[in-house]
């Protein structure tokens, strides 16, 4: 693989992180707008081996635990800390926080704070992809937890019936809530599980970012080419509490330092440096780098007036 996407990869990770750990120092100040914020630190290999899988046509749709798929997906720092901070230059302007920000200019459907709401969402954008022949594949990411709606298995029939071009990415951090997915799932296979639908379906290592990325590549290759949709299960970790105020006295301190060890921007950086296509350096410029637009982002928001109380019923019902 080309360097500069191997390093670009390790930037994107890394932008995800910081971006998250930024998010809750602001949130420890008292700059967020909502207390309600889920980060997914630990996850970030999911969202950037997909992400860097797909072509300027294709759609994504999110979650409540979304930061990570918009930033991988392209979208702008300054717009979502705005939004973060309730303000009317962010991406929903300042009116839905967290949960629900937005980017239909580069793919994005949306985040949703619905768990499942959005799968339906999916298969509908790839039933208008078939309809409309626009050659663009959509990925539907969701929790373990999302995978126990009905709609989730409805979506999942209706697409494959249909053969739709969508790809189900499940990101499999191991609790929904305080929930641990193997006590609401007797399946833990999602090769297994895709087959009941007729689909095809694949497990991989979540904290392996070229593992996600291969996976995704196979899975939206697929797709595009009228072999419809594909399952697969990333499986990964959740390393902070559920949103904040969770101590995650649920699990193990032993549990949770196995997982550390796997993480996935220590595993990838380790790799980059024994394969000698990293430096010391490089790796400096890109923590600076990543510093700098997160000030900027962090310095545009505070700048970035509320939205006035007489604008607070527009844009909110079309
Ligand atoms: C339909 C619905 N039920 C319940 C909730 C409350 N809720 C928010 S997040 C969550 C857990 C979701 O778990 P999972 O899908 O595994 O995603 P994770 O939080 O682990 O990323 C629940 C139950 C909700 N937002 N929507």
């Amino acid at each position: 693989m080309e360097r500069k996407f191997l390093v670009d990869l390790l930037y994107q990770l890394l932008l995800l992180r910081r971006f998250e750990e930024r998010t809750l120092e602001v949130l420890m100040q008292g700059k967020l707008a909502s207390t309600m914020c889920h980060v997914s630190i630990g996850q970030e290999a999911v969202a950037v081996g997909v992400c860097a899988a797909l072509a300027k046509q294709d759609y994504i749709t999110s979650t409540h635990r979304g930061h990570g798929h918009l930033i991988a997906r392209g979208g702008d720092l300054k717009r979502m800390m705005a939004e973060l901070m309730g303000k009317e230059t962010g991406y929903c302007k300042g009116r839905g926080g967290s949960m629900h920000m937005t980017d239909i200019t580069i793919g994005h459907l949306g985040a949703n704070g619905i768990v499942g709401g959005h799968i339906g969402i999916a298969v509908g954008a790839a039933l208008y992809s078939k309809i409309s022949k626009n050659d663009a594949v959509t990925i539907c990411f969701f929790g373990d937890g999302a995978t126990t709606e009905g709609v989730f298995h409805e979506a999942m029939n209706m697409a494959a019936v249909w053969k739709l071009p969508v790809v189900f990415v499940c990101e499999n951090n191991q609790y929904a809530m305080s929930l641990p997915w193997n006590m609401s799932t007797a399946q833990p296979r999602f090769d297994l599980r895709a087959q009941a639908y007729g689909i095809h379906g694949v497990d991989v290592d979540g904290q392996a970012v070229l593992a996600v990325y291969d996976a995704a590549c196979d899975a939206v290759a697929r797709a595009r080419r009228g072999d419809g949709p594909t399952l697969i299960g990333a499986h990964t970790y959740r390393y902070l509490g559920h949103s904040r105020g969770d101590p995650s006295a649920y699990r193990s301190k032993q549990e949770e330092n196995d997982w550390y060890e796997r993480d996935p921007i220590k595993l990838f950086q380790a790799e980059l440096m024994t394969q000698q296509v990293l430096t010391d350096d490089q790796m400096n410029a890109i923590e600076q780098r990543i510093g700098g637009e997160l000030e900027e982002a962090v310095r545009f928001a505070e700048a970035s007036p509320f939205a006035s109380v007489e604008s607070a019923f527009q844009d909110v019902y079309a």
